[in-house]
């Protein structure tokens, strides 16, 4: 062991500035569910629209359309759920995890300054100014408040970049020659890819949505901000995916009553999440005109590429879980399975994520074949495949999460464990019956983003009755993953406002390694992050550079639209 402890270098933080970092990531992660909260609730509307049953007459004046809710539904869902979550989380965890303070100013800065745009784009979504969806697709043209706060959103969404950074950069000149410590390593990469990822978002929102919609400019290039939205649209999955990862990989094999089987294979898969993961958003446009079929083929190989990793995360992960089932006794094939503690409702939620995720990726899979997705393609078997994947493995994964750390932030004993547990269920089992449903319907290509129920009854039964069935399991899908939220909620304010309890204050769950790190080839390269990120810079460009040279070089000028 090389480390010298430099006392300068390092002060580990007092009990009282712990408990400073609790409340704030207390405070992130309690926004991020309220945002859902409110998601979740016209979620269910979505769900009954496609069975065929029409609720918005009943929300006048408060929704004043599908899309208005469906835009509300997007945003607070995958972003502002998401990106307060995960901005907390991953601040957090390494301070944690290296016995360091991070930097407070920053963090506290980067909670203000998302608040701030997340009220901007909420004013302009529930005024129905903005009802442009998530995806924001010109020339669709909302009001400047909502794309001026999701520019502040994610601008604030890459500031713990700089915390998590500075404490890796403290850390090492402590410790001169060791690897990053595995949790440090995830968030920094997590953090790294959504820096590259999010340039194409924010290129688009300075140079073309903002201006437009401050009446600078008059006309926008819809294809042009298209693929610049889902340059960043693409690999923000994997930052869904990767804080999720974390604990999936650093805390669930010790939950379950194990270990995590190797340290340098989690790291490999991190690595490759972050090579890969940028450079493949035009997969989201290949019907779309004016890219090159060349660039869509190659697209289709990188896209199947970044399976790899979750390929490699599912086997080290099923088996870090059967070593912890045959340590609780399990024997036979599938006796470890059994044995796994199912009572648990954070191991629950996050073993019946993998399952869910299993489904969600093979339809990804299916997604990234560029002939397949010509059939999938806008029909509904797309959010079937994401409700499993951002719906399920991300959501899923925090909710059960949050069944340890509200205890670990507040020194409040978990609400109704039982309840805790039912959420878990009704959650998963919704959740599987519309992702089947909906992955069955869009096959028979009923249209994602579509306010079906709103056509008169007979019309809406010419078109899809002989998919009805299909229709019904998404609607009592949504009606139970629904009702798990309700479940959930009931805990999660249960626990904020219960008892305190000094036996509740758990420790962060970080589990051991088998295989560790030490001598590892895999660690030590993986360990050049700043080299990484640069190759990853590089592979982009040379994606993203004949991508988008003749759209720079053709402009379209489209005047905008509002349609609401
Ligand atoms: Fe996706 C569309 C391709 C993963 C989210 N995706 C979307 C959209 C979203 C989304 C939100 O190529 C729609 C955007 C919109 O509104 O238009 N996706 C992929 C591929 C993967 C993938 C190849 N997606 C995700 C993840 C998401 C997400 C993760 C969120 C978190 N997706 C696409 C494509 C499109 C697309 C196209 C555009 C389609 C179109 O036409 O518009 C891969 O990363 C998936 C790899 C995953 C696996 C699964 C590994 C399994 C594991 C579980 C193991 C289980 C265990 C339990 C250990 C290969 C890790 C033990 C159990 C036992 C039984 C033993
Ligand atoms: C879209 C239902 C939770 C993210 C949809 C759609 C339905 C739905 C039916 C398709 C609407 C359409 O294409 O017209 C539900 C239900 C939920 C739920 C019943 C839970 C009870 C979530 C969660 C997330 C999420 C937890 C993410 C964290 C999204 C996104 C869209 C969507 C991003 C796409 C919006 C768009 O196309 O503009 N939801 N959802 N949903 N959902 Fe959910
Ligand atoms: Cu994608």
């Amino acid at each position: 062991m090389s480390a010298v402890l430099s006392p300068t270098a390092l002060s580990v933080p007092t009990t009282q500035e712990i408990a400073g970092e609790k409340k704030m990531l207390l405070a992130f992660w309690v926004t991020g569910f309220l945002a859902l909260m409110v998601g979740i609730a016209i979620g269910v509307l979505q769900s009954t629209n496609y069975a065929g049953i029409d609720l918005y007459p009943y929300l006048q004046p408060f929704l004043k359309s599908y899309y208005q809710g469906l835009t509300l539904h997007g945003v607070l869902n995958a972003f502002v759920f998401t990106f307060f979550t995960i901005s907390g989380w991953l601040m957090y965890l390494p301070a944690r995890e290296l016995k360091l303070k991070p930097m407070m100013g920053l963090a506290w800065f980067t909670y203000g300054l998302m608040l701030l745009g997340t009220l901007m784009a909420a004013y302009a979504m529930f005024d129905n100014s903005s009802s442009v969806l998530y995806t924001f697709y010109p020339p669709l043209e909302g009001s400047p408040w909502f794309y001026l706060g999701i520019t502040l959103v994610v601008v604030a969404s890459l500031l713990p970049l700089a915390v998590v950074l500075e404490m890796r950069a403290r850390w090492k000149k402590a410790h001169p020659g060791e690897p990053t410590p595995l949790v440090t390593f995830m968030s920094a990469t997590t953090l790294l890819m959504w820096l590259l990822a999010a340039l194409g978002a924010a290129m688009e929102a300075v140079f073309l949505l903002d201006p437009w919609s401050l009446g600078l400019t008059h006309t926008i290039d819809p294809l042009l901000a298209r693929t610049l939205f889902w340059w960043t649209g693409h690999p923000i999955v994997y930052y869904w995916l990767m804080p999720g990862y974390i604990t999936i990989y650093a805390m669930l094999p010790r939950q379950a009553g194990g270990k995590l089987v190797s340290d340098p294979l989690t790291r490999l898969a991190f690595l490759l999440l972050l090579v890969f993961s940028v450079p493949v958003g035009t997969h989201h446009q290949y019907t779309d005109p004016g890219i090159a079929p060349v660039i869509k083929g190659v697209v289709t190989a990188l896209t199947l590429s970044v399976a790899i990793p979750s390929l490699i995360t599912a086997f080290t992960v099923a088996l870090s879980l059967e070593y912890a089932g045959r340590r609780r006794g399990g024997k036979g094939l599938m006796g470890w399975w059994t044995a796994l503690p199912w009572k648990d409702a954070s191991v629950a939620a996050q073993v019946l994520a993998l399952v869910s995720f299993i489904f969600g990726g093979a339809g990804g899979i299916v997604n990234a074949s560029w002939q397949l997705d010509n059939v999938v393609h806008n029909t509904l078997w797309i959010p079937a495949h994401f409700h499993l994947t951002v719906g399920t493995m991300t959501t899923l994964v925090f909710m059960g999460v949050s069944f340890w750390l509200l205890p670990h932030l507040t020194g409040r004993r978990l609400y109704s464990p039982k309840l805790a547990l039912a959420s878990v269920w009704l959650w998963f089992i919704g959740m599987m019956t519309w992702g089947l449903g909906g992955h069955w319907a869009g096959m028979d290509g009923v249209p994602r983003r579509s306010w079906v129920s709103g056509l008169p009854h007979d019309q809406y039964m010419r078109l899809y009755g002989a998919v009805h069935p299909a229709l019904i399991l998404v609607g009592i899908g949504g009606v139970i993953a629904m009702l798990g939220a309700v479940a959930f909620y009931i805990v999660f304010f249960g626990t904020l406002f219960g008892r305190k309890d000094a036996k509740a204050m758990v420790a962060i769950p970080f589990a051991e390694v088998i295989a560790g790190p030490q001598g590892s080839i895999i660690v030590r390269i993986a360990d050049r992050l700043g080299f990484w990120t640069l190759v990853t810079l590089i592979i982009t460009l040379a994606v993203y550079i004949p991508v988008l040279w003749p759209m720079i070089t053709h402009p379209i000028h489209a005047p905008g639209f509002v349609l609401w």
